[in-house]
């Protein structure tokens, strides 16, 4: 059952191990034959290569998109060595057969992961190479199939054994199916622009077990999604603490997705108690944006879940510690950091190597009585450009920034959110209330506690700008956050007493935004 490479069919996206491969089966005297970007990289490497139009007697055409798709590579992989009508075949219409395939395929998951466009992600559905891993795995008795670059020293001698080809070819087919359901998955829910599927079978993982639920009565487990991934609680690494409990994972969750809004921006602090963010501000490095983050709601923060978008640094970690804090999420530590949380046995410290896209598409699901409920992650972002001055006074720019600033705090708060803020840091969170009027009550109490509690002679709403998830219904709202000092003001629009609201807004003096976005968030 040995058998002896004559013939091999490079073709990866990553070249990585493919030219000491292509060199050793060269040496045992192997034809080479190669699409496009292979072919380069193997001729640069000084290795003589078969173009694979050179094979078909077709150029590869249409970007790309038909390369190897050619009867002279199917029936060089499909036909059944020693069978005398498939070898007739072959001859009469001139394939030679090939013994062994080389793949692995279009990167489809790290293109969703880095947030491409729609055409891209599409333009990297694989389909030549699955199709030839699926024929060449499926003549595995006589043809070798390598989809793993880990495997390739086993082929460098140019023969292998039954025994092998097979496991290659089992393995063959778990990757084709992992990147159809891959593709699948993304049809189903990221590309919001199609239907939902008529049944829905998500493929989840089991991860850690839970000691409890929400409540100690409630059994719990964490489910870890596979496809593609994407840097989350999900996949932190844990380097101390005691294992998460359901809670953790859950305002772990709600702290790193927050604090990834600013991923792109200054060094920023996120401090979430109960899913919700008691303290969210950026500055001039992490130390200065925690302890702004920190002074806004001072009380809450005993016991918070701390996640922030820089690798945390001794200044940072000096001020964690010196309060009692439940978990701290971020992509990166420095040694000091790391040796001044050490002494804190108990905070759960999460490195997540990265922070996901705030853009990215997803799925969101719960349960309710009888089935569940299935919705897009909201990745809805909103830009300056995209904000509509309806007041007579436009806003500065400062106030603009802090509304922004308010805007991207409010879709990380239950509703009814109502957010003051104040360069770059918040002033007062108002959350979950069922009307919005007392969610912006709230938060002015609130912001005027810290104030008492820090000493300042005012509180931070004065000057601030208001973030409101959904839109005013009536003007009481509004006036309560002029009341509290706000003079600009950031919401999604579309009352019906828009007019009233507007009107309101001018007589103050105010200068107001709509975005045309709502988050609701429940
Ligand atoms: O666009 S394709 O679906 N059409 C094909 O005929 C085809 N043949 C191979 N993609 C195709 N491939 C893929 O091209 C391989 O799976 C591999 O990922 C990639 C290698 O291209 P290059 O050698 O040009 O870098």
């Amino acid at each position: 059952d040995q058998i002896k490479i004559s013939r091999a069919l490079l073709s990866v996206s990553d070249k990585t191990g493919i030219v000491e491969l292509a060199t050793a089966l060269a040496a045992q005297g192997v034809e080479l034959v190669s699409t496009g970007g292979t072919a380069t990289a193997l001729r640069d490497a000084g290795l003589s290569v078969r173009d694979i139009s050179d094979l078909t007697g077709f150029p590869e055409m249409m970007d790309g998109r038909v390369k190897t798709l050619h009867p002279k590579v199917h029936g060089g992989l499909l036909a059944v060595r020693g069978n005398a009508e498939h070898e007739a075949s072959m001859a009469e219409h001139e394939i030679g057969p090939i013994d062994l395939v080389v793949v692995n395929l279009y990167p489809f998951a790290q293109t969703v992961a880095r947030g491409a466009d729609r055409e891209t992600i599409i333009e990297n559905i694989d389909i030549g190479g699955p199709s030839m891993v699926r024929s060449a795995a499926k003549n595995h008795e006589s043809v070798v199939i390598l989809t793993d670059p880990a495997d390739y020293p086993l082929v460098h001698g140019a023969t292998t054994t039954l025994a092998q080809r097979r496991t290659f070819a089992a393995k063959a087919y778990a990757a084709t199916a992992a990147y159809d359901s891959m593709i699948s998955s993304w049809f189903a829910f990221a590309d919001q622009g199609e239907a939902f599927p008529e049944t829905l079978n998500l493929s989840l993982k089991r991860g850690a077990s839970l000691r409890y639920g929400e409540n100690p009565h409630q059994s719990a487990a964490f489910y870890a999604a596979t496809g593609p991934s994407t840097p989350g609680i999900g996949q932190a690494r844990q380097l101390q603490g005691k294992e998460l409990s359901y809670n953790n994972y859950n305002d772990a969750d709600a702290a790193l997705e927050l604090v990834s809004e600013f991923r792109d921006g200054p060094p920023t602090a996120v401090i979430v108690k109960h899913a919700n963010p008691c303290g969210v501000a950026s500055g001039a490095t992490l130390a200065e944006a925690y302890a702004a983050a920190f002074a806004c709601d001072t009380v809450s923060a005993f016991g918070g879940i701390i996640a922030v978008n820089r690798p945390l640094d001794r200044a940072t970690a000096e001020q964690i510690t010196s309060i009692f804090t439940e978990v701290v999420v971020a992509p990166g530590a420095d040694e000091e950091a790391l040796a001044l949380f050490a002494a804190k046995k108990n905070l759960r410290l999460l490195l997540t190597d990265g922070l996901p896209d705030p853009k990215r598409a997803g799925l969101m699901a719960k349960s309710i009585t009888g089935g569940w409920l299935v919705q897009g992650r909201d990745n809805g972002v909103i830009a300056a450009s995209d904000l509509k001055v309806v007041t007579k006074r436009q806003p500065t720019e400062q106030e603009l920034v802090d509304c922004l600033f308010a805007w991207t705090v409010a879709k990380h708060v239950k509703s009814n959110a109502i957010v003051y803020a104040k360069d770059g840091s918040t002033a007062g969170v108002g959350v979950g209330q069922m009307n919005r009027l007392e969610s912006a009550r709230i938060a002015a109490w609130k912001a005027k506690d810290a104030a008492d509690k820090a000493g300042w002679a005012t509180p931070r709403t004065i000057g601030s700008a208001v973030a409101s998830d959904a839109f005013f219904p009536f003007a009481d709202g509004l006036l309560a956050a002029v009341e509290a000092g706000a003079t600009a003001v950031i919401q999604p629009g579309g009352s019906i007493r828009d007019e009233e609201v507007i009107a309101a807004a001018d007589a103050a003096g105010l200068a107001m935004v709509f975005t045309g976005m709502r988050h609701f968030r429940h």
